[in-house]
């Protein structure tokens, strides 16, 4: 089996770990959205990385996803939303066995490619680290954080696993990833959707407590039904932790709609509406979140799933 990592997508999570890999000496493809991207990669000669003010550029080979060759390990490194597209291209290439880590934040995109790729592995990640764009191939390591990987149908951790220490990624195996997609998601449902409808920053919130404690409630039953009653342990202690932790900051949301940029809504409050449907309960306050904010952004002219 090929040891090569193709990742899907040179954007900020993308750019991050196939420069830390090809740094450590592995042998890593860019697969891009077509040739015209292509080119223009190929223009700009790779990557850059910025880390605490030091750029370094890394020439990392790159092709389309009608290339030839069969792909054996492939880290998606898009956003939810075009995951199972992009999987949908690719999935002539992929070998039998191939194994795929999903970086998609949130719940749902995951069974998407994993339903179209049965000759696959799909193992689920869940990142706390920070990168952003800031020119086209150019990416800055802004937040250091972890990133836990598991497969909800197979305990054992991918031989590959500790090729990540050797790249400087921080990373551990875990059984428990619904787990941790879950808790993240119920995060982002309680703090995201209120930061766009009241334009304000996270610390902005604190004047919107029982607001975002009337979620957490509603997050918490739901986390119990779904059977990751885990996920919602003191779930509001994190995420009033998080609003004062973050006070300054902006959600990922608001700075996508600030930017006019889609939104990863159907994977987060959109995927606990959903499931709650699914599961016959009613959640009041989830349900007038979810329709407040797609009206918001409608409103916009952003897509609202
Ligand atoms: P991004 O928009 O910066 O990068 C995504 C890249 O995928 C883009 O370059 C896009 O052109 C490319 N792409 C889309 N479809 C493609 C296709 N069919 N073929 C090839 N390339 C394709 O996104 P990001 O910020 O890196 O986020 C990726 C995922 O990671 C999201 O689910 C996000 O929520 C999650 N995440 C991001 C961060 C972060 O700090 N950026 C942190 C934690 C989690
Ligand atoms: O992860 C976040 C985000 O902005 O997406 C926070 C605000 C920390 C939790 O939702």
């Amino acid at each position: 089996m090929s040891s090569t990592w193709h990742i899907l997508g040179a954007g900020s999570l993308g750019t991050l770990w196939a420069c830390r890999l090809a740094r450590a000496g592995k042998a890593v493809r860019l697969i891009l959205r077509d040739r015209q991207r292509l080119q223009a990669y190929e223009q700009a000669g790779g990557l850059t990385l910025v880390e605490q003010d030091h750029a370094n550029h890394y020439a990392i080979p790159a092709e389309t996803a009608d290339a030839n060759g069969p792909v054996h390990r492939l880290l998606v490194a898009c956003k939810a939303y075009d995951a199972a597209p992009a999987i949908a291209q690719l999935a002539p290439r992929l070998a039998a066995g191939a194994e795929i880590v999903l970086l998609q934040n949130g719940l749902g995109s995951q069974d998407e490619v994993a339903d179209q790729v049965p000759q696959a592995r799909c193992i689920f990640a869940s990142s706390t680290e920070g990168a952003f764009r800031e020119d086209d191939w150019r990416v800055r390591f802004a937040g250091h954080g972890f990133n836990w990987l598991g497969d909800p149908a197979n305990p054992a951790a991918p031989e590959w696993f500790d090729e990540l220490h050797d790249a400087g990624i921080p990373a551990q195996w875990t059984v428990d990833i619904l787990t941790r997609l879950w808790r993240k998601l119920a995060l982002n449902c309680a703090i995201n959707p209120l930061t766009v409808l009241h334009d304000c920053q996270n610390g902005g919130l604190l004047g919107h407590l029982g607001e975002v404690d009337g979620l957490i409630a509603e997050l918490g039953e739901l986390l119990g039904r779904c059977g990751q009653p885990q996920a919602a342990d003191d779930l509001g202690e994190e995420v009033h932790r998080v609003i004062l932790a973050t006070s300054a900051n902006y959600s990922s949301m608001y700075q996508d709609v600030r930017a006019g940029r889609r939104t990863e809504v159907h994977y987060l409050l959109g995927h606990a509406c959903r499931a709650a449907t699914r599961h016959g309960m009613e959640l009041p306050r989830l349900e007038h979140l979810h329709q407040r904010l797609v009206d918001n952004l409608r409103a916009r002219g952003l897509p609202s799933a």
